[in-house]
């Protein structure tokens, strides 16, 4: 008796060792289809490689090219991917924020659709996470990331932007690339957090409305979009100032 008393600490020790934190990534769509097949093998081995246990939620708002069926197909043979179609709604934040809801995962991310964020990084931004970080983002303003090939007047509109979230942020956790579409959070930080579903700027919120603690930054080279067209319009614009003076209220005390 003595004997398997002894023993069980040390079994209980090794099945902890092994057991990694579940990440449930969603992707959100909206006419895709010249994009996602291709970025769902890559993510697919860049998580196997690693042995990170995983699953895909792919969001798709309804979209009219296809999007759909790729993602069916690839979930028919694949389990771990899942998709989730919304009619009648749209919005980037609402649609990451349904995937989450729809994930069990310890750990919860995002990325785009369109081979932007280059899914070789996963695995610095899971290594982040397992080793303690609340949040790991995937970054174009950490030395060694890059914006790629964007004009004068869309580097300007960035670093404004970022600039303006600078008072905002939490002191302890501030990111330099606040507005980054890739990240890994753990899901312990968002429990009862309401964030706001219009809008691309879900990090931000994050960053501010839930309990980050801490942050690890990875560099990313923001790739050129490989197919199809981009989403960003004004309106996303108009949504992010909004977020923005939400957020210093939300500082000051006010919708807590
Ligand atoms: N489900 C859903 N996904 C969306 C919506 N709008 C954009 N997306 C997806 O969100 C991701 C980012 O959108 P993009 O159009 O690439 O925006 P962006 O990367 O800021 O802009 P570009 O640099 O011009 O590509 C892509 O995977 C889109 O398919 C939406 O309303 N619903
Ligand atoms: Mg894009």
């Amino acid at each position: 008796m003595a004997e398997e008393a002894e023993a069980k600490p040390a079994e209980t020790d090794t099945a902890a060792e092994k057991c990694a934190l579940r990440l449930g990534l969603v992707i959100p769509t909206l006419n895709e289809a010249g994009n996602i097949g291709g970025l769902l093998g890559q993510v697919r081995s860049v998580l196997d490689a690693q042995e990170i246990p995983f699953e895909i939620i792919v969001v798709d708002d309804d979209s009219r090219d296809g999007t759909g069926d790729v993602v069916s197909s690839v979930a028919r043979e694949d389990p771990r991917v899942r998709l989730i179609v919304r009619k009648g709604e749209k919005g980037l934040s609402g649609a990451v924020i349904d995937g989450w809801a729809a994930s069990s995962a310890e750990v919860l991310g995002v990325m785009d659709a369109d081979l932007q964020h280059p899914p070789e990084m996963l695995t610095a931004l899971y290594a982040a996470v397992s080793e303690g970080k609340d949040i790991a983002v995937g970054s174009r303003y950490t030395a060694g990331g890059g914006v790629g090939e964007w004009n004068f007047v869309r580097r300007f509109l960035s670093a404004a932007a970022v600039w303006a979230t600078l008072p905002v942020q939490h002191a302890g956790a501030r990111a330099k690339d606040p507005m980054s579409g890739f990240f890994l959070v753990r899901r312990e930080c968002l429990e009862g957090v309401r964030l706001q579903r219009e809008g691309f700027k879900l990090l931000l919120d994050v960053l501010v409305r839930g309990r980050v603690r801490s942050i690890r930054e990875v560099p990313i080279a923001f790739g050129a979009r490989s197919q199809g067209a981009s989403k960003a319009n004004f309106k996303v614009g108009w949504d992010y100032a909004r977020l923005l003076m939400r957020l210093y209220a939300w500082r000051c005390g006010v919708g807590r």
